[in-house]
């Protein structure tokens, strides 16, 4: 096994149990369905890409493990409750998510719609909180990073785009600019938490997120790369909602997509020369985003 791939189940493991020790008990009887529901997502089998991310820009500037990972939590609780209000059927309607029924399936429409507000509050909750990080100038550069990448001009104004391009033709230009926010933004973030919890000088910070932003594309692209392979191979098409949608084989073929894949993989780890050899393990993740198999 790669140090790559030692360090990502390594990370994976405590980030479940930061999770588990930070969700609310299902023990509440009144309340117990919408933390069952939290818990079903969340704690789905999930690759923990951008907790990966917060943790190991967080140990380029020699983070403490706790804060880090309780903030590498937070991240992964916004990702969880984007992919349940993706899944819904008034988004992407979505009968699986993770290889288990998705949250509106497994419970109801109403209590994944709550699961997903739940898991979005909670994070701002643990990033705000004291034993986060004693400053109240980083909690505070948390709070208003999170609230950017996740909000109406990120992630949010992403899925806007996203709902936009089942009935609207979008260039690649155009497609780039929703998969930045779609899917960059929270990349971008997760990267960049960690240099805020060191106190990085700002370049720093800002090298983190093009590398992020690149490494966002670079997984997009390859995730519409294993979608295109396997409705080839099943010869099928997708009944979802996602069908429609603008994606960069649409917009310029399965053949430039994997030139411009190749392209934005080596550009994103040019910006971490600066870090040298610390962040070898972030180079190499450049490397698993492009080769992964799901
Ligand atoms: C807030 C409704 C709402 C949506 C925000 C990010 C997003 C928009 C929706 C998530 C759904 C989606 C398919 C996004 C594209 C990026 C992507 C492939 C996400 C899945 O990420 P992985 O592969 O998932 O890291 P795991 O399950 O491994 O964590």
């Amino acid at each position: 096994m790669s140090e790559l791939d030692n360090n990502l189940n390594e990370i994976s493991e405590l980030v479940f149990e930061k999770m588990d020790q930070l969700l609310p008990e299902p023990s509440d009887r009144k309340y117990s369905r919408l933390h069952e529901a939290m818990r079903y997502s969340a704690l789905a089998p999930g690759k923990r890409l951008r907790p990966f991310l917060t943790m190991m820009s967080a140990s380029l500037f020699g983070v403490d493990k706790v804060c880090a990972l309780q903030t590498a939590a937070a991240v992964e609780f916004i990702h969880t409750y984007s992919l349940i209000h993706d899944d819904l059927p008034s988004m992407d309607d979505d009968d699986e998510r993770r290889g288990q029924p998705s949250c509106h399936v497994k419970f109801d429409e109403a209590t994944a719609i709550l699961a997903g507000d739940a898991l979005l509050t909670l994070a701002f909750e643990i990033i705000s909180d004291v034993s986060t990080h004693n400053s109240s100038i980083v909690r505070s550069n948390l709070v208003s990073a999170f609230a950017k990448a996740a909000g109406c001009r990120g992630m949010l104004a992403g899925q806007m785009l996203d709902i936009a391009s089942e009935t609207e033709e979008m260039n690649f230009n155009e497609i780039i600019n929703l998969q930045r926010l779609k899917t960059g933004e929270l990349f971008a973030l997760s990267c960049e938490a960690g240099a805020i919890l060191g106190n990085a000088a700002p370049n720093l910070r800002n090298l983190l997120r093009c590398y992020a932003y690149d490494l966002g594309l670079a997984f997009q692209i390859t995730d519409d790369l294993l979608d295109a392979d396997s409705k080839e191979v099943k010869n099928t098409k997708r009944t979802d909602k996602s069908s429609n949608k603008a994606t960069f084989i649409s917009s310029i073929g399965n053949e430039k997509a994997k030139e411009q894949l190749k392209l934005i993989s080596s550009q994103a780890v040019v910006h971490l020369n600066v870090f040298d050899k610390k962040a070898n393990l972030l180079r190499d993740l450049a490397n698993y985003v492009v080769n992964r198999k799901n």
